[in-house]
Parts: C-alpha cells; structure tokens; sequence
C-alpha cells in the first residue's frame, strides 16, 4: 500500500522525460537492427562456409508427391530455402504413411542417406532424378488433391510441417 498518488494523467514533467528517452532508444535500435542484418547478409552471402552466418531461416516451397500406384511406394519433392546459416534436413516422417526416408540418385540406383545439407543462403532441392523422399506404408493409399502432412526435421530449426499436395504423375512445379 502506498500513500504516493500515481500520475495518471501524462502530464508530469517525470513522465514526458520518460518517454522522449524511450522514443530515442526505439529509434537507435532500429538503426541498430538494420546494421546488423545487412552486415549478417554481408558475411554469409558470400562464403556460405562461415560459421557466424546467424540462425538458419528455413522456408518450404514448391512441395508435392506424384500420385503412387495404389497401395505402392510414393515420392516427394520440395525445396528447403534457406535466408540464414546453414542447418541439416536429419529426418522425415509423416501421419500418412509409416515410412519415410531420404534418397539421393545416382546414375544407375539410389541409395538411402541419414541427413542432407541446408547450405546457408541456398537451398536445399529435392526434384526428379536427383535428391528425393521415398514414402512407404500409407495409412490409406493417396488420392489426387490430397494434401498429406510432411514432419521435416532440421539439426538447428526443430520440426517444420508442411501440407504437401498430392499431382499427377507428370506434374512439375511452375504448371498448374
Ligand atoms: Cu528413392
């Protein structure tokens, strides 16, 4: 309990003092923050080695599965962009299917592997013919219009969940 009569009108020399310093304070951070944000684009942009390139910012785009043979093994492909440092796809699973796993293609096969590399500032493609996932053991086999849930994740970014549309056979991303 307090005997002292807050001010409550705005008016009290106290207050105004307080608030022209905190309207200062707002304004050098956001010079602040905008230095530093240039100056972390400056060092990662080029290398894309260095270790200080900040967090890694990592956004999905362009993700899809080609319808599969009913009941058979399913792919998906998508791309993993990547506005900060670098960070590692190390798993991959899915509510709608029981097996979920990463491949890369060589020229006469594919083999599984464990984890794949989200360089900074870059991006990470999975396409046709090159990196891909092979989803196995659906819940209830894919149908066209589909949107099945992707868990992705990442060594440094946690868990991203992606809607992933199921497309024709012969859909590539950039048709309708
Ligand atoms: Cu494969």
């Amino acid at each position: 309990m307090s005997e002292r009569s807050e001010p409550t009108d705005g008016r009290s020399p106290g207050n105004r003092r307080f608030r022209r310093s905190a309207l200062a304070g707002a304004v050098l951070a956001t010079v602040l923050g905008g230095g530093a944000i240039l100056a972390a684009c400056g060092t990662g942009g080029q290398g894309g080695t260095s270790a200080d390139a900040g967090p890694a910012k990592l956004s999905v785009a362009d993700s899809y599965i080609p319808l599969p043979p009913a009941g058979g093994m399913g792919a998906g492909y998508l791309t993993v962009r990547n506005d900060g440092g670098p960070d590692q796809l190390l798993k991959v699973t899915s509510p709608a299917a029981g097996s979920v796993t990463m491949h890369r293609s060589t020229a006469s096969t594919m083999e599984q592997v464990n984890s794949l590399d989200v360089p900074a500032h870059g991006a990470l493609q999975l396409t046709r013919g090159g990196t891909h996932l092979m989803i196995m053991d659906w819940q209830k086999a894919p149908a066209l219009g589909d949107e099945l849930e992707l868990d992705l994740t990442f060594a440094k970014s946690g868990t991203i969940s992606v809607k992933v549309p199921v497309k024709e056979l012969t859909y590539r991303p950039g048709q309708s």
